[in-house]
């Protein structure tokens, strides 16, 4: 079952009023401001977030899955859920697919499917973390970087492979990301590691189609506990610059060590003009699992505050970013925990886009440090909520999704229709 366009109005027919009430003050507050609310609305109403196809399911912490109950068992049902969130949200018009977990059987038919729902193909993401049943070679000590030429063979082959499926599919870029590293002192020596794994990614991107981007993403530990070959940003940025100009860094945010300024990593890669695009999610201790905003949502907010800035002063063309969820837990419902962080996604973008850059430019100027201050905490202290309604309202969204969600008894449907003990693909 689909949710059709005449459920999501007659939802939001019975909240108008409020609705209307909370964003008219909204609205005269910030005109007052001199913010022009309208061009605010436009830039929210464009801006969407790719899901991954991976966090459909209730899967997230590897420990242990409990289905949730009618998790998609194939692509089409994985595409069905994105257009459910997309409907009620507008802002999640693109799903990135994992290979081998998502091989379409027919690319036109998945592709008119997807279409059907006004969602693209974002990213594709290659697997050479794990081994496959039939696999010849086994990535137990790596991929990209394995000391052994004909396994590396293999996972290049393997990024190729995915690279082909994406073309199929109209999608534009590969994300890659390597488990590969070492768990013990000694067993790899790193500086050849990062050798082998800058010539297996040279490879790579000497197939990448020439409307094509390479992301590669860094973690600095897990599944491997010493040490991981691409362990950093600034390792990151030394291999994209060395593979070439379509190649950039992709910023997951639970990627970092605790305490890292990721704003000051995003204002950097600007800089270069090499910042490929992200991966949002939040974490508390490390990991990469929970819903965005729930523990960090003021560091959210000065992340955005540095994207907007830096792609105002674009000097280096750094190009359109790729935004993407990466986020999973085994808690909730897997799409409304996806809604959760689209709506925390927005709401960070739409306070960044109140800040005052000029008046902080100033501040700066001037050695204001408090006034700098003040400055972006009015913007993160505003409850831009109904703003962000109106955007979805206007796309023709809901103006609460999982409440919406919730009432129509999404959920049950889906667990009729596809059964209790279903378990998607992925992490
Ligand atoms: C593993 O940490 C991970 O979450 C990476 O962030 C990748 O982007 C994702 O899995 C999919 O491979
Ligand atoms: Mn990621």
């Amino acid at each position: 079952m689909s949710i059709t366009k005449e459920q999501i109005d007659n939802a939001n027919q019975g909240m108008m009023a409020q609705h209307e009430t909370e964003f008219q003050v909204l609205q005269s507050r910030l005109v007052e401001k001199g913010l022009p609310v309208d061009h605010i609305i436009d830039q929210l109403q464009h801006f969407q977030v790719a899901i991954p196809s991976w966090a459909l399911g209730a899967g997230g912490t590897r420990f242990g899955r409990f289905s949730i109950g009618g998790e998609p068992r194939n692509l089409s049902e994985k595409i069905h859920d994105v257009g459910l969130i997309h409907a009620l949200t507008q802002s999640a018009g693109s799903i990135s697919l994992h290979i081998p977990w998502d091989i379409p059987e027919d690319a036109t038919t998945i592709r008119t499917l997807a279409d059907s729902h006004g969602i693209l193909f974002d990213a594709v993401n290659s697997n050479t973390f794990q081994d496959q049943i039939n696999q010849t070679l086994s990535y137990k000590f790596g991929s990209l970087c394995h000391t052994d030429a004909s396994i590396r063979a293999q996972a290049v082959n393997h990024c190729k492979e995915v690279i082909d499926i994406g073309q199929a599919l109209g999608s534009k870029s590969l994300t890659v990301w390597l488990a590969d590293g070492s768990a013990f002192p000694g067993q790899l020596n790193f500086r050849e590691a990062l050798e082998r794994t800058l010539g297996s990614l040279k490879e790579i991107y000497q197939y990448l189609p020439s409307d094509w981007r390479l992301f590669i993403e860094y973690k600095p530990y897990e599944p491997n506990f010493y040490s991981t070959v691409i362990q950093d940003w600034g390792t990151s940025h030394l291999l994209a610059s060395e593979c070439g100009e379509r190649a950039y860094t992709l910023v997951d945010l639970g990627h970092h060590l605790p305490n890292t300024n990721i704003e000051q990593i995003v204002s950097t890669l600007i800089w270069r003009g090499k910042l490929g695009g992200f991966h949002f999610n939040d974490s508390k201790y490390g990991d990469d699992d929970l819903t965005v905003g729930s523990i960090k949502p003021y560091q959210l907010f000065l992340i955005f505050n540095e994207l907007v800035e830096g792609m105002a002063n674009n000097k280096s063309n750094n190009p359109p970013l790729a935004w993407m969820i990466d986020a999973s837990h085994n808690l909730k419902d897997p799409l409304e925990d996806l809604m959760q962080s689209l709506e925390a996604i927005r709401l960070a973008y739409a306070q960044a886009l109140m800040v005052d850059q000029q008046r902080l430019q100033e501040a700066r100027s001037t050695n204001d440090v408090t006034m700098a201050q003040e400055i972006l905490q009015d913007a993160y202290r505003s409850d831009l909520r109904p703003l962000i309604r109106e955007a979805r309202r206007r796309s023709g969204g809901a103006l609460h999704p999982i409440a919406q969600y919730r009432r129509l008894g999404m959920r049950e449907v889906l667990r009729e229709q596809r059964g209790l003990n279903t378990v998607a693909t992925g992490l």
